[in-house]
This record gives structure tokens, sequence and C-alpha cells, in this order.
């Protein structure tokens, strides 16, 4: 499984630090949505869940968490722990947000609005998904 971790280019200077991040340069999508997520408690786990469409970028903007990506035959646990470094999330990838400091904030571009019908919350769901998507795209390349 490839994680894809893009590193954006802090513009520093004597007063600190600086990110700017632009829709189709720095971030791969059209940003429809911005959220975060702060104040989590200690040994919490947030997420378990995949999205039938939506990409999004998770970045750690304060502090430090980790976060667990499944694409159905691999697990992969990535620490996000710097300002400047956002993790691309695809659709298809069960997600687990974990192991958050108490000062964490973590804050996520999303490719589209809030829509609840996006969710996959069931795990066997996700895989049954993830089977039906391999096979189409199978087919496809007969
Ligand atoms: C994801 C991970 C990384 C809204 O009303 N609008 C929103 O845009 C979002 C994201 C959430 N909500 C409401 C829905 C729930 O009542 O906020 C509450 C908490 O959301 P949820 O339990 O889905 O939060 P997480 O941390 O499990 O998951 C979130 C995103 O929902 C999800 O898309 O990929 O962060």
């Amino acid at each position: 499984m490839q994680v894809v971790k893009y590193v954006f280019q802090p513009h520093g200077d004597d007063r600190g630090q600086l990110v700017a991040l632009e829709e189709f340069k720095d971030i791969p999508f059209r940003i429809k949505r911005v959220y975060y997520m702060y104040d989590t408690g200690k040994g919490v786990t947030r997420g378990y869940h995949a999205h039938k469409s939506l990409e999004q970028i998770l970045i750690c903007i304060h502090g430090s968490c980790k976060i667990m990506l499944d694409n159905g035959s691999e697990k992969k646990v990535i620490p996000l722990e710097k300002p400047y470094e956002g993790l691309y999330v695809s659709h298809l990838m069960w997600r687990e947000m974990f192991d958050f400091s108490p000062d964490a904030v973590l804050m996520v571009l999303a490719s589209e609005l809030y829509d609840e019908s996006d969710y996959i919350r069931d795990y066997d769901v996700f895989l049954k998904h993830v089977q039906e998507c391999a096979e189409q795209n199978a087919a496809s390349e007969v």
C-alpha cells in the first residue's frame, strides 16, 4: 500500500512560519470543506469508517496523532506530527485516528461537502465494496 504524504512549503522569516495551501496546486482536489478536531480525550480513537468517494488531506497543525489506514488487504500506521505535512486519504480507505497529544489539532481538507450517505461504517461492508471495486476494475481491463 502506497502512503502519500505531502510536504508543504513553509514560508519562514524572523516572525515565524506560514503555510499556504491552494487547491489543485498544493492540494490535488477542489477543497469544498475544512474541519478540524481538538481537545481529543486521552486514549480516544476516532474514525472507524471509510468513504465511498471522498478524498481528504489530514494535517496535524498542532501537536501529534497517528492515523491507521487500511485498504482492505494491508494496514499502515502513519504518525502526523508536523504542521507542514499532509496525509492524503483516498476513497475506499478505512481510517482510524488515535494517540492524540493533549494539544493536537487535526485539520482536514475535504473534496466534498458533508454527506452521511458517503460513509461506510461497517468493516465487512467496506471489505465487500473493496472487492466489488477490484472486480469491476478487472472486468474493465478485459
Ligand atoms: C473522516 C475523519 C478523518 C458534521 O456535521 N460535518 C462534518 O463535516 C463532519 C466531518 C462531521 N460532522 C458531525 C457529524 C458527527 O455528529 O460531527 C460529528 C463527528 O463526526 P464523526 O463522528 O464522523 O468524526 P470522526 O472523527 O470519526 O471522522 C471525521 C470525518 O467525519 C471523516 O470523514 O474521514 O474525520
